[in-house]
């Protein structure tokens, strides 16, 4: 007690003295027992020490790094390593004469309730349905919402004023909008968590509502989705698949049960329907030791688009009417991943000979900065990862090849970044990528084990929890100090103060620029491609 009370005194005099000193940035999320475990400062102090949180007791003494000049960031960091310290517990550092840390824990738990309020962050998502959850103190909630989805006018204009069911699946973002295109990568990566993670991903309650009896938490969630992603299909059976689903514009900042106005099938797009399939191939696969029949139910609607694939040739989407979000891209990369699913999902050669054969011909092998745009990863990936007879032997091995390479190479720039963020770029959504690299990582280290590639994707969440630039988290209700406006109609709408938890927002456009406003949706919105990102990452480090 006389300890802790003496800590305290410490403490606030530390702060009284050094006042709006150099922050000393950690991993708030905390530390497993064997990770790289560093804190940063700007100063020219020269020492730190690890200290208990609750009795300030010195458990560790080290030295500081000498200065590194991160030019990104504009500043001069010297780093505490105190990677060698494993017991559990909680701390804090403490640099001499500039600060104290956040405390923080080590422990090989840290990751868990993140992970489980990363995920549940989709169900909060849903569409169609009440939703609710108590979380920090306050309870949040929404009515069942877009009930009328959607209006058939832009699918078959002798149809318009008819309304086909369209209900369900997840909001895309802070708008209500949904967008197959977006759904497509959110999907596979998060199949790709239970189909990498599935020993520890089984073992944690959701607290989902029964909405697929006997499946698993995590994949009764990800068929909440699904289920709504097969209503996307052209009534007329042709297997031609709406782009979206939404209003003509985007509504104000109401709740999703407030928000009324008319919403569409619009029309669609080869990209779309390519997405389809590669969705729905991997959901016979993961669905079929739970529900053989809605799985069977998934591949006929996947052959179905494949058809409507070969038939039409590539159709891009044209906006139109409509303002809402674009999710404008080439077909190439969407093709070439519904054709792996394909074979992975049957094993049929013609399906394996067309992925082959875009693959072959892809620009790079592997793109370290993927996301809704760009998805040939996700067809790379499996088809590596398979356990199919028949590849290509040459081709596999220069795909290996290539993954290893990339994940070398972000591993590499993750030691130089200030915060060992490891990817080298910053844009709208550029948060999600850095949570979804932990995707490259892992598959190279399936490939080739490497402590590197754990450690990097380590170093990645520590990054989106508070070791960063702003000493500040980028998921809302974890981490330091974490986002406060996101751009969220139910967090702007909903009259309490702090915002739906769980979710990532996007980040700066340059290292320095993020703002917690809600009115920068460039920087600050939250969106279902990035979350699926985080839950992966988080089901890498737990
Ligand atoms: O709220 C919209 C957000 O979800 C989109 O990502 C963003 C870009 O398409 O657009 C936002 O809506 C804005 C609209 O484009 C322009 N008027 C202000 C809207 C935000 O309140
Ligand atoms: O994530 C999308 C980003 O890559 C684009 O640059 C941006 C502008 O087209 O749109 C982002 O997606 C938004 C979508 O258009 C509408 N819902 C919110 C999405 C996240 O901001
Ligand atoms: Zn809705």
């Amino acid at each position: 007690m006389k300890d802790a009370a003496h800590f305290l005194t410490t403490l606030i005099l530390l702060t009284a003295v050094v006042g709006h000193a150099e922050p000393v940035r950690i991993n708030s999320l905390g530390y497993l027992p064997d990770d790289i475990k560093t804190a940063a400062v700007a100063s020219e102090a020269t020492e730190f020490r690890l200290r208990k949180a609750t009795s300030g007791r010195v458990v560790m003494k080290g030295r500081l790094s000498e200065p590194q000049q991160k030019q990104e960031v504009g500043q001069t960091l010297r780093y505490a390593d105190f990677s060698d310290f494993r017991k559990k517990g909680s701390y804090v550092v403490e640099i001499p004469g500039v600060g104290v840390s956040e405390a923080f824990r080590i422990g090989k738990e840290v990751y868990r309730m993140p992970f489980v309020t990363a995920m549940r962050a989709f169900y909060l998502w849903r569409c169609g349905m009440a939703v609710s959850a108590d979380f920090g103190g306050q309870h949040y909630a929404a009515e069942a919402c877009h009930l009328q989805d959607g209006y058939l006018d832009y699918v078959d204009p002798e149809r318009a004023g008819e309304i086909k069911d369209g209900t369900g699946g997840w909001h895309d973002a802070g708008d209500f909008g949904k967008y197959t295109v977006n759904a497509g990568v959110t999907v596979a990566v998060l199949f790709y968590a239970w189909e990498h993670f599935k020993d520890r991903l089984e073992k944690l309650s959701l607290q989902l509502p029964e909405t697929a009896p006997g499946f698993p938490d995590f994949l009764k969630e990800i068929k909440y989705e699904t289920d709504f992603i097969l209503k996307m299909q052209y009534p007329d059976g042709s297997g031609r698949v709406s782009h979206k689903l939404t209003r003509r514009n985007f509504s104000g900042f109401v709740m999703p049960q407030e928000d009324r106005e008319q919403r569409f099938f619009t029309e669609w797009s080869s990209a779309a329907t390519a997405d389809f399939v590669g969705m729905m191939a991997m959901a016979y696969s993961f669905f079929k030791p739970y529900d053989a029949a809605y799985a069977a139910q998934c591949l006929a609607a996947a052959r179905l688009s494949w058809e409507a694939l070969e038939k039409y040739g590539r159709h891009d989407f044209v906006q139109g009417d409509f303002s809402t979000g674009g999710y404008q891209t080439t077909d190439s990369d969407d093709r070439l991943w519904a054709a792996v699913e394909m074979w992975e999902s049957t094993g049929e050669a013609q399906f394996l000979a067309d992925a082959e054969q875009r693959i072959a011909t892809r620009r790079m092998l592997v793109d370290s900065d993927w996301d809704w745009g760009s998805v040939g990863n996700l067809g790379v990936y499996t088809y590596i990862l398979s356990a199919r007879d028949g590849r290509n032997a040459d081709l596999v091995g220069k795909i290996k090849d290539a993954i290893v390479a990339d994940a070398d190479r972000l591993v590499t720039h993750s030691l130089s970044d200030a915060y060992g963020r490891a990817l080298d770029r910053y844009y709208w959504g550029c948060n999600g990528t850095v949570a979804r690299q932990a995707v490259n990582l892992h598959v190279a280290d399936l490939l080739s084990p490497n402590p590197a590639y754990r450690q990097t994707i380590l170093r990645n969440a520590a990054y989106l929890f508070g070791y960063n630039y702003y000493n500040r988290s980028f998921v809302t209700g974890l981490g330091i100090n974490p986002p406060k406006h996101p751009h969220d109609r139910r967090s702007g709408a909903d009259g309490i103060d702090a915002p739906w938890p769980g979710y990532l927002v996007g980040g700066g456009h340059t290292p320095t620029d993020w703002v917690d406003s809600q009115d920068d949706y460039a920087r600050n919105e939250i969106a279902i491609n990035w979350q699926a990102g985080l839950v992966y990452l988080l089901a890498a480090c737990l």
